[in-house]
């Protein structure tokens, strides 16, 4: 597994093109590839650093449960989708703090500023948590994941594609479709998982994702666990065992602040892949975070790197 992730970068670091992108940070980019992983040789966390499981797993349950609100996170203490709703907070008339204008790129240039940001960050987190009004208004992305994978213009595509696989296995129309055009402009941000597909052979269950947009070394394994998991789950619910996990891009790219990471990483040996133990009876849109876990997970240490907001 570890290796086929090097590969997409060594893929890229050869073959990319340098392009400037929305956020500033500048990438080097590879437009379509495809990586498989067969879930029966374990579950695919990546082993070359350590990656934080318990925040993948209350991302996709919060999916799951069709949230867009971020308080559901922060009270399982994930902060991975704070800066999309911070933005539109400062953006907003109701911000009378300092002046916060591409926080993302000077917080990472001006220690300073980085400073009065993290205060300012803090306090939008204390009031997301304690604070209703507030957090119904600041908390919500819009109508990202959840809402339309739950909720797309009244169809609950989750629900619908589980009874399909139970009574049509063989169908070629198991697909849950994130990029709604219709609403996409009140997303926080565009949904970067667009598509995605169910197989069933023998047994077992395969997934496809289609991936427009892809941040290699901070999206990507989180991405996959994500997907491999969501692949466990239906399997669960439709009485199958879990076959492959297929991950198509779109633009496949690493910021140029990933490279000093990437370079660490790519020196680093795959280590034995975990398996995953998911400890009860609830249904797939019941479970709770401490539910899910890997067991077995002996990665290299965490690599830092800034997110590009
Ligand atoms: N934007 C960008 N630039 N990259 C992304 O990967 C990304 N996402 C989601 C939405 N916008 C994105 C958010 N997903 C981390 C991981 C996934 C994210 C956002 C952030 C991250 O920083 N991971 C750290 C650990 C963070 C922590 O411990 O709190 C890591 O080291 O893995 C793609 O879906």
């Amino acid at each position: 597994m570890a290796q086929v992730y090097k590969d997409l970068i060594e893929t890229i670091l050869t073959k990319g093109e340098t392009r400037s992108d929305r956020t500033g940070v500048g990438t080097t980019s590879y437009f379509g590839y495809q990586m498989r992983f067969d879930l029966q040789k374990g579950f695919p966390l990546l082993t070359t650093k350590r990656v934080p499981f318990r925040l993948i797993v209350s991302e996709l349950l919060w999916f799951l449960k069709g949230d867009t609100n971020i308080r559901y996170l922060l009270e399982h203490n994930n902060h991975i989708w704070d800066e999309w709703a911070f933005e539109n907070y400062v953006k907003s008339d109701d911000y009378t703090g300092p002046n916060m204008d591409q926080f993302g790129l000077r917080a990472l240039e001006d220690e300073a500023f980085n400073e009065v940001y993290q205060r300012e960050m803090k306090k939008f987190q204390e009031r997301i948590l304690t604070d209703d009004d507030f957090s119904q208004k600041y908390g919500d992305l819009g109508p990202v994941y959840g809402k339309q994978w739950r909720d797309f213009n009244g169809v609950d595509q989750v629900k619908q594609v589980i009874e399909q696989i139970k009574e049509n296995p063989y169908s070629r129309r198991h697909l849950v479709v994130a990029w709604n055009p219709v609403e996409v402009d009140e997303m926080a941000l565009p949904p970067c998982h667009t598509l995605f597909q169910f197989y069933v052979q023998d047994g077992k269950l395969s997934c496809q994702l289609y991936q427009r947009s892809a941040d290699v070394f901070l999206g990507v394994p989180f991405n996959i666990a994500s997907y491999a998991l969501l692949t466990h789950l239906i399997a669960r619910e439709c009485g199958l065992e879990v076959g492959e996990f297929i991950h198509t891009f779109g633009d496949a790219h690493i910021y140029s602040n990933h490279i000093d990471a990437i370079n660490t990483l790519m020196e680093r040996d795959p280590k034995a892949l975990p398996t995953l133990v998911i400890d009860s009876d609830q249904s797939i849109f019941d479970l709770e975070s401490e539910d899910i876990k890997v067991e077995g997970y002996h990665p290299h240490g965490r690599i830092t790197a800034p997110i590009a907001v």
